[in-house]
């Protein structure tokens, strides 16, 4: 058994931290109170080929797999959530269609993925269809050699940015979850409208809402799979995204405790580095050994994928995990630093905001419970 990464994927990890430490840190701050993505940071991303490291060589990604990707999303997290959701929902919606995609489908729209040159994202949550991702609103029907998109998708990450999008919708209702079709969707087609940027809680300069889809047209050849095939594409696509948000969830804690122990060497109360009480030193304890039993069941999840391994409780368990645990380690650093915690200047603030969603989109904890219990096969 092997606990060590590699030595291309320690570079790899040298590098996601100097590019979060010294390109997206100085205005994590400033694009969380502005509510808006930098443009130019999205840009240097895929220079440097961020957007690609979990696709394969052979359609021009990085071919570092999914502990590659694990390790860029936690990197970038631990200064911005917002980054490590941007490059992980492009990724759900790129390896969704890589996955399922015809040779034809790969050459035209996952090699645009793995580059970079087109951002991905996953539209399946509608306005009534959360948790119970089966109940589907949104329809599709054929038209000749096109298929008709008529509905509507609630809180889809990067739309804004958006160019190639995996959607899900009804083609035969009667059929349940075998009447959900997945379509390749090129999100600049006629009839696609982006909502605007919903105000929301944390991951705040994140681009995150609905999408109204009236009449798009959309050719045939972008069905992925067969007809009916969408709502298993879907499941599978999110087993992978969700070891994505653990990962995002890991590094906003590991960013919440770093910025803690850098404060409490620092700061003095009874005439002593707060650091050298006993409570601190336990506390930070804590912390460290919850975000390493994370960091554990996120590489395992990654790894099980990599190696062709059944991924999907793993994943679920990671996400379940890791988020439960950022809530606990973020709050914790908040509590560390006091009033200053709560202050909007230190990082801590921000980072706390951005742990809570981890538990709840791609499967809120309730829906991974689900799932594990689902694998345990004894329920
Ligand atoms: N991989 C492949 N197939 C899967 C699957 C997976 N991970 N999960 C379910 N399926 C298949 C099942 O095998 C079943 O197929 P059969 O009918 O052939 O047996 C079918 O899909 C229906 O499965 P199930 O009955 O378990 O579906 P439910 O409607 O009960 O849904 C949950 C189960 C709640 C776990 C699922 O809907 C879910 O994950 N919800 C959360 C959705 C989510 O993460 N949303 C966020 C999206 S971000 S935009």
């Amino acid at each position: 058994m092997e606990f060590e990464l590699n030595k291309t994927q320690v570079l790899l990890q040298q590098l996601f931290r100097k590019f979060a430490e010294t390109e997206i840190k100085p205005y994590a701050e400033e694009m969380d109170e502005t509510a808006t993505y930098r443009r130019d940071l999205i840009d240097k991303m895929k220079k440097y080929g961020f957007l690609g490291t979990a696709f394969p060589r052979e359609l021009g990604g990085a071919g570092a797999g999914y502990l590659g990707y694990a390790l860029c999303v936690e990197e970038l997290s631990k200064v911005d959530a917002s980054s490590g959701l941007l490059i992980s929902v492009h990724n759900l919606g790129g390896q969704a269609i890589a996955q399922f995609a015809n040779d034809e489908q790969k050459k035209k729209w996952v090699t645009r993925l793995a580059t970079g040159e087109a951002i991905g994202s996953f539209g399946l949550t509608e306005p009534g269809a959360g948790t119970d991702a089966a109940g589907q609103q949104t329809k599709a029907w054929l038209e000749g050699d096109h298929y008709v998109i008529n509905g509507s998708k609630m809180f889809t990450t990067n739309a804004q940015f958006s160019d190639i999008g995996i959607v899900m919708a009804m083609t035969n209702k009667a059929a349940g979850t075998k009447g959900i079709s997945a379509f390749i969707v090129d999100m600049h087609s006629k009839g696609i409208e982006v909502g605007k940027n919903i105000k929301r809680m944390g991951i705040r300069a994140a681009s995150n809402t609905e999408v109204y889809y009236d009449n798009v047209i959309v050719p045939k050849e972008n069905l992925l799979g067969k007809e009916g095939d969408g709502f298993k594409i879907a499941m599978q696509g999110l087993d992978g995204g969700r070891i994505g948000i653990a990962a995002q969830a890991l590094g906003v804690a590991e960013g919440a405790l770093n910025e803690a122990l850098k404060y409490i060497k620092e700061r003095k109360q009874f005439g002593k580095k707060i650091s050298s009480f006993q409570n601190t030193q336990f506390k930070a304890a804590e912390y460290q050994t919850l975000v390493d039993a994370a960091k554990l069941l996120v590489y395992r999840a990654a790894w099980a994928h990599d190696n062709h391994k059944p991924f999907g409780q793993f994943a679920a368990m990671a996400k379940l995990y890791a988020s439960t645990i950022a809530q606990t380690v973020t709050s914790g650093a908040v509590q560390f630093l006091g009033g200053y915690g709560y202050q909007q200047e230190y990082q801590v603030e921000r980072m706390m905001r951005d742990a809570k969603i981890t538990e709840i989109y791609e499967g809120t904890s309730e829906a991974q419970k689900m799932v594990i219990s689902g694998s345990m096969k004894v329920f």
